[in-house]
């Protein structure tokens, strides 16, 4: 008990705070994390479509892997873990960087520009303090070498073809008899993810190009400009706590940012269903670790100062 008000003492007297944020965020919303059990998608390793070769090997596949996340983040509401983290963030000078595109932190109320913004010096914030650092499920860009479209999407299906993408059927089913005669493949078989060809997938307003969704995969790069609004945020004053949300902390460049801090002395809390036991007893120096779903604890961990 006294590690969490010792938390929450910090907490409260915590100017600057920074949340880093992952899948397990969002876990609590129905929607699946990239590891563990659920990283799956129809048998793929969800790592392996998130890949630009990956698009330009099967671009049908993967628009219908983005197509399903598209859906069930449409689908899915922010839990009471995102609603504390934006409650804080009207309370504190605090930045958010998410690895998630889900786009569920910025549906919550409180971004909304909330006259309650405790801080009078926001004008290095990207507009809510909110930063999608690997973009959104929403965004399509163009694929054409020399267009440069880029764009905003909530609908569903986006084409004829990416219907039927809703429900997470394993590829692996019994087969219908007739599915087998006309398909060929026997019972039990992998039932491939549907082959579409290019002209059935999103095709860009201004040149007809193939669009892609607008998401960092790996290997690529970060938006800069918000890189370089979270390095002015952490470099410019002293950083007093960072909050480790629902991420295994393995993806480069996000995962620099716990260090970055610690380095400018401020302490890390993590909130995971899957800590070290060491760090949960508090073994590590200024760093706390509160094990279990983050949507629950979020609120019961902040309630103090939100
Ligand atoms: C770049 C968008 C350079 C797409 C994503 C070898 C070693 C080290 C690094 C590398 C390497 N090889 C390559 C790299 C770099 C690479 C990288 O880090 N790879 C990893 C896999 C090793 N990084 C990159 O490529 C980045 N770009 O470095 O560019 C460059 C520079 C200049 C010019 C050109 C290139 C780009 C990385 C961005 C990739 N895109 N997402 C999409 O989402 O489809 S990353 C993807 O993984 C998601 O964004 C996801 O959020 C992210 C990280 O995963 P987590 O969020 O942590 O989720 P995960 O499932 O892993 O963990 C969930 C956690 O939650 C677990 O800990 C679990 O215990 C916990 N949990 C579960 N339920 C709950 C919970 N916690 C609380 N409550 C719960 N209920
Ligand atoms: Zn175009």
């Amino acid at each position: 008990m006294n590690r969490v008000l010792e938390f929450q003492d910090h907490l409260k007297n915590s100017k600057r705070i920074v949340a880093l944020v992952g899948a397990g965020l969002s876990a609590s919303s129905g929607l699946p994390t990239f590891r563990g059990s659920q990283g799956l998608w129809k048998n793929f390793n969800m790592i392996d479509l998130a890949t630009p070769d990956a698009f330009i090997m099967d671009p049908g596949l993967v628009w219908q892997f983005y197509s399903w996340r598209r859906y069930k983040a449409l689908q899915a509401q922010p839990n009471s873990g995102h609603k504390a983290l934006a409650k804080l963030a009207a309370a504190k000078d605090m930045i958010m960087i998410t690895q998630n595109v889900d786009g569920l932190q910025l549906r919550v109320d409180n971004h909304k520009d909330s006259d309650n913004h405790k801080n009078n010096n926001d004008n290095h914030k990207h507009k809510d303090g909110v930063y999608e650092i690997h973009g959104s499920l929403y965004d399509v860009k163009c694929t054409s070498f020399s267009c440069n479209y880029k764009g905003r999407s909530y609908k569903h299906p986006m084409t004829p073809a990416l219907a039927g993408t809703e429900e997470e059927v394993t590829r692996k089913r019994r087969l219908s008899d007739d599915e087998i005669n006309s398909s060929g493949t026997g019972p039990g078989e992998f039932v491939p993810v549907k082959q579409l060809d290019d002209g059935e997938l999103p095709r860009c307003p201004a040149c007809e190009g193939l669009l892609r969704p607008g998401v960092v995969w790996f290997g690529e790069s970060l938006p800069v400009l918000a890189l370089n609004q979270i390095d002015d945020f952490i470099e410019s004053q002293s950083v007093d706590l960072i909050l480790v949300i629902g991420t295994s902390g393995t993806v480069y460049p996000a995962n620099s940012y716990v260090d970055r801090v610690r380095y400018k002395g401020g302490k890390v809390a993590i909130f995971n269903t899957d800590i070290e036991q060491d760090i949960v007893d508090g073994k590590e120096k200024d760093v706390w670790g509160f094990k279990g779903d983050a949507a629950k604890l979020l609120p019961e961990m902040l309630a103090p100062v939100i």
